[in-house]
């Protein structure tokens, strides 16, 4: 006899595809049968290159901790943002972009129908209860022809998805463990963010959420 719990891993609805714009695709449960490994390749980026609460130019510290893999990573402080190839924290190299990663945002690319997708950036968010990020765009990569893959795990998070301009209405997309976001072409550039993480307990991450962002910026 199986028991629902058996379910509990199993994508929602296999191969869902949701488009959520002309170049934005939502591919439900696409990294499920990954995330065991890709959770544990975020602790050993975490151990070498460690989760930090980046300043940004305004003075403002993040409530989501950051950090990166990849020859490239996202950091900001007073000065600004920017994409540097040494840790800040550590002045080492970003720890290099597991294979694993790779395969699994280039597989998602293509599911949204970009070919080649060469990611040199893989930026890294860990949300805790409360954590949120505020409306923005992705414009600090120089390649705004490649998309963004956006991996979900760990607790659920609402996804606010803007249009071109600030101001722009905004929908909402729950996003799930193991979801995948692409966008890119005409929707590269519109504005989003996440609303505030609700407290909760996941098997795999525990009391976080983790977010993947794979970005082509050279
Ligand atoms: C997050 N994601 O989901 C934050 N940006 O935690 C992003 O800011 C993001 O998901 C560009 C493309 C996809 C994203
Ligand atoms: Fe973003």
């Amino acid at each position: 006899m199986f028991t629902l719990d058996l379910f509990a891993e199993l994508p929602r609805s296999a191969d869902e595809r949701r488009q959520l714009g002309p170049g934005a695709w939502l591919l439900e449960g696409f990294a499920l049968a990954q995330a065991v490994a890709i959770v544990e390749a975020v602790r050993s980026v975490e151990a070498r290159s460690p989760l930090r609460h980046l300043v940004t130019p305004g003075g403002y510290t993040m409530s989501v901790a950051m950090t990166n893999c990849g020859r490239l990573g996202w950091t900001s402080d007073l000065r600004g943002y920017r994409y540097a190839t040494h840790d800040p924290l550590t002045g080492q190299p970003w720890p290099s972009m597991p294979e694993a990663f790779v395969e699994l945002a280039q597989a998602a690319a293509v599911a949204a129908g970009f070919a080649a997708f060469e990611p040199d950036a893989c930026l890294i968010n860990a949300y805790e209860p409360g954590a949120r990020l505020s409306l923005h765009q992705d414009k600090d990569e120089q390649d705004l022809a490649a998309p963004i893959v956006s991996v979900s795990l760990g607790l659920p998070a609402v996804f606010m998805f803007g249009g071109a301009e600030r101001n722009s209405p905004i929908a909402r997309y729950p996003l799930q463990h193991g979801d995948v976001v692409v966008w890119g072409g005409e929707d590269r550039l519109r504005y989003h963010g996440v609303a505030p993480v609700k407290a909760g307990e996941h098997p795999l991450t525990g009391s976080r959420r983790l977010n993947l962002t794979f970005r082509k910026v050279l």
